[in-house]
């Protein structure tokens, strides 16, 4: 975003606020930032969110979800939250690992074994450890949804190997994990907000970019990229915050409910996405991607050292990561 949009976006998010704080003091309307559109295994889950903590504390809170992106992209949401601009949000553990160092371990490439290895990982006490790092930043870590394995997309060619990146030019979120990641594969990462990247591909500006299936469905990206390569360099959990200012204003009673119904919401993701890669995959088959299964991923987690060096750079992160992989 240029200084211009950031300008209008804070104006955006200001008119909204004043919109917000005109409610009745016995009922908060909450503002929730979402990336997705509405029908996005996230999007549902949020709703749900709102949906539960308006039920159970009897409408003293509700929510409200603005989606796709409306509230300005990843990077600028994140930054709003340290000036109460935003209640609620769903954010991508790689973009917070800007921000707070130890979502960036949680979010390197090929860190999880599996999605139940993620999900136990998150929902123990280093999601603790995990929000606690987020309390500078104005929030608070309530719950975690599922951001499934991100893979490569092209327009002109399959990749095989780390080999096949050479030299193409392969949209990433603004970010260090996701530069890192892909740039340590040969490629050279392009960082673009979401919402650009279709009209990136369509003009060639990038060769690729990469994401999981429902993101690579949902935007429609695969009118544009039919190859469709399937390394899942790296699966990244999304965590549910809420602003630090409100959680400390809630009772404790009232901060047993948003947890809970946090983690409900989650739970509804959780089965969400797995419906949904399902019915992504389906469309994609039905677009004539050609998906590419990529037997043997060991050239692409070979190639990941140098990743692991640079950003695993304190005793910290070194015990964080190791606690991480020790978790059955
Ligand atoms: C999605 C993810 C978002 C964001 C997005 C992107 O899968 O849910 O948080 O990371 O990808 O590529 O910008």
């Amino acid at each position: 975003m240029n200084l211009a949009q950031r300008l209008g976006r804070i104006a955006a998010v200001a008119a909204v606020s004043a919109v917000a704080f005109s409610f009745t003091a016995e009922a908060r309307e909450l503002r929730g930032w979402n990336l997705h559109v509405p029908d996005y295994p996230g999007s549902i889950a949020m709703e749900k969110f709102g949906e539960l903590l308006a039920e159970r504390t009897e409408g003293r809170y509700t929510g409200s979800v603005f989606h796709n992106g409306q509230l300005g992209d990843q990077r600028f949401a994140i930054e709003q939250f340290a000036l109460d601009g935003i209640d609620f949000a769903v954010f991508s553990g790689g973009s917070l690992g800007d921000f707070a160092s130890p979502l960036k371990i949680v979010s390197m490439p090929y860190i999880f074994r599996s999605a139940e290895h993620m999900y136990a990982v998150v929902d123990g006490e280093i999601g603790d450890r995990l929000s606690d790092a987020l309390a500078d930043h104005n929030m608070v870590a309530l719950a975690w949804y599922t951001g499934g394995a991100r893979s490569f997309y092209t327009v002109g060619k399959p990749v095989n190997s780390p080999a096949d990146l050479e030299g193409l030019k392969i949209r990433v979120p603004d970010a260090e994990i996701f530069v890192s990641t892909v740039e340590a594969l040969g490629a050279n990462a392009t960082p673009l907000a979401f919402g650009e990247v279709y009209t990136a591909l369509q003009t060639g500006v990038i060769d690729g970019a990469e994401n999981n299936a429902p993101s690579f469905e949902s935007t429609r990206h695969y009118e544009v990229a039919k190859f469709y390569s399937l390394d899942e360099h790296l699966m990244v959990p999304e965590a549910l915050v809420v602003s630090k200012t409100l959680w400390d204003s809630l009772s404790a009673e009232d901060q047993d409910i948003f947890r809970t119904v946090a983690r409900e919401s989650a739970e509804h993701q959780r089965q969400l996405w797995a419906e949904r890669e399902e019915k992504s995959n389906a469309i994609l088959a039905e677009a004539g991607v050609k998906v590419n299964a990529i037997e043997d991923k060991q050239p692409f987690i070979d190639a990941m050292g140098p990743v692991y060096e640079k950003l695993v750079d304190t005793d910290e992160l070194r015990t964080l990561l190791t606690d991480i992989q020790a978790v059955e």
